[in-house]
């Protein structure tokens, strides 16, 4: 019950008497489907999704979107300018290959050069120019034109085939320089795969390596990485092997420490997947996948044990999550669940969302036009007003991206 009580209004505890009205259904207004602009089979547009900001400075937040196995897996991403997303343009790396698999990774950095314009990440999987494969991570700098001039970085131990980047962190301004700094997870970057997650400050090119002490092999840290608000740091996980998650504080990022991820009663706590003060009381709470879980905040960072997220009957796990803003004015954030695969008993479709309103019921939302047996919520963004859902599985794998204008409740 102490894990209630932080997160103040109970949510998503068994609803009251009260509370077991049917729900009003969301507001969902304007729905969208988004096509890649070069469809092509197997591309899997949508298999990275970032908000990424104001990056051309007009006042209206932009949306990345990558299609990794494009063209000859050489991988694309495209820039949506807001507010209605349908001026793109692309977004490509200077030294662009066959088989880089650029835009696997897409991610919101801040404004990494302190000019004013929000700056953005991508990685390139299979980056061939640093060691064999080892993948790159793109620094993307916004501008007036938007994201034209761009920087690669590189691990300080290029490993083969090490996907670096495979997982990125927006952080916010850590060392308080005016520029904002961000995380890149290593997974795979060592011989034992204990993996590592390097920080960088800014534009400063040369990151400061980080991985905890005592590790055997197989950690993999760096796998998943969640940002905390500053100072409680930010979240590591490793792959699928918890409670290997660790946070690493802000005003101490050298220092470690291992983060249980406990849940009562005991959940399948799968990976890390999001953060935010669901409750406004100044520290976040960590939103795991698999059972999905709540982790109330501290300023040690997410305690155990998490809170259990009911789900919409039927389903078992989620593979995606994400808060949304308070769309029903009870203070408290809202939180979008998706499973992108076949969930039985189920009805025979593919991928399924929920909406899940901190006081109610889940409300499942439905894809405009398309199979439905494919793959909907593989991935999960925002940017601006809407809240962005991937289905890479899309017409013979070229994939959609289906936008639905953030609900009110
Ligand atoms: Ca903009
Ligand atoms: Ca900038
Ligand atoms: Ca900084
Ligand atoms: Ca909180």
């Amino acid at each position: 019950m102490i894990a209630l009580a932080l997160l103040g209004c109970a949510p998503f505890s068994n609803p009251s008497p009260a509370d077991t009205a049917a729900p009003a259904a969301p507001a969902w207004g304007a729905e969208r489907r988004l096509d890649a602009p070069a469809p092509q089979d197997d591309a899997r547009f949508g298999g990275a999704l970032a908000g990424v900001g104001d990056v051309d400075g007009d006042g209206h937040d932009d949306l990345l979107i990558g299609a990794p196995e494009h063209g000859d897996q050489q991988g694309a991403a495209w820039l949506y300018r807001g507010p209605e997303l349908t001026d793109v343009a692309s977004v490509t790396p200077p030294d662009a290959s066959a088989g880089q698999r650029f835009g696997h990774r897409l991610s919101r950095a801040g404004d990494l050069d302190g000019d004013g314009y929000q700056d953005a990440l991508a990685t390139a999987l299979a980056d061939s120019d640093a060691a064999n494969l080892a993948g790159a991570v793109y620094l993307f700098f916004g501008g007036a034109e938007g994201l034209t001039r761009s920087e690669k970085r590189s691990s300080p131990e290029p490993a083969s085939g090490a996907g670096y980047g495979f997982a990125l962190a927006a952080l916010g301004d850590w060392d308080g320089d005016g520029r904002d700094d961000f995380a890149a997870g290593d997974p795979y970057g060592d011989a034992a795969r204990s993996g590592a997650v390097d920080l960088y400050y800014g534009d400063d090119p040369d990151p400061v390596r980080l991985r905890p002490e005592g590790l055997t092999g197989e950690e993999n840290v760096g796998y998943s990485l969640v940002a905390l608000s500053a100072p409680e740091g930010l979240v590591a996980g490793g792959l699928w092997t918890l409670p290997a998650a660790w946070r690493f504080p802000g005003e101490d990022p050298g220092a470690p420490a291992l983060l249980p991820l406990e849940t009562d009663p005991a959940a399948t706590v799968r990976s890390p997947a999001a953060a935010a003060d669901m409750d406004g009381d100044g520290y976040d709470e960590l939103l795991t996948i698999g059972e999905p879980a709540l982790f109330p905040g501290s300023p040690d960072g997410p305690t155990s044990p998490g809170v259990s997220v009911p789900l919409a009957d039927g389903v078992v796990e989620i593979r995606q999550a994400m808060f949304l803003p308070d769309a029903d004015g009870d203070g408290v954030l809202e939180l979008l669940l998706a499973n992108h695969q076949s969930i039985s008993p189920l009805p025979d479709r593919g991928g399924r969302a929920w909406l899940h309103p901190s006081g109610g019921e889940p409300v499942e939302l439905e894809p405009v036009g398309g199979d439905p047996t494919a793959c909907f919520g593989d991935g999960l963004t925002a940017a601006g007003a809407w809240v962005v859902v991937a289905d890479t599985c899309q017409e013979r794998g070229a994939g959609a991206v289906y936008l639905f204008s953030t609900p009110t409740l």
